[in-house]
């Protein structure tokens, strides 16, 4: 099954896509209704709250970034820290 809406965070001058397992997960979550979910990126564990649209660090919450739903062709850095360009 294809994705037709693409999960960014932010980073420092621009946005860079989730993994695509990951995406799979926020568009479950998403289209259920849930007001946020919970990714293990990197060995971390983040939350990704759809009304604020941020994903937090869960153990520092310092650690914030926005994220945006948009279509694939919006403009990245690349995927998950891997550069695309
Ligand atoms: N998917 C993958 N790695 C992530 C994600 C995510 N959703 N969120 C955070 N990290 P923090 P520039 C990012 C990584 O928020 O040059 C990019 O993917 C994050 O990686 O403080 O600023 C790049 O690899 C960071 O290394 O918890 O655009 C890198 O930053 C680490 O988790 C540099 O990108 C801590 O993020």
């Amino acid at each position: 099954t294809v994705d037709v809406n693409q999960w960014f965070y932010e980073g420092r001058n621009g946005w860079w896509k989730y993994d695509e397992r990951s995406n799979s997960e926020l568009e479950n979550a998403f289209n259920a209704g849930e007001p946020d979910c919970t990714l293990l990126l990197a060995g971390t564990l983040y939350n990704i709250d759809f009304q604020s649209m941020t994903q937090v660090r869960r153990s520092d919450q310092t650690r914030r970034r926005r994220v945006r739903r948009d279509t694939p062709m919006f403009p990245s850095k690349g995927i998950a820290g891997i550069k695309t360009d």
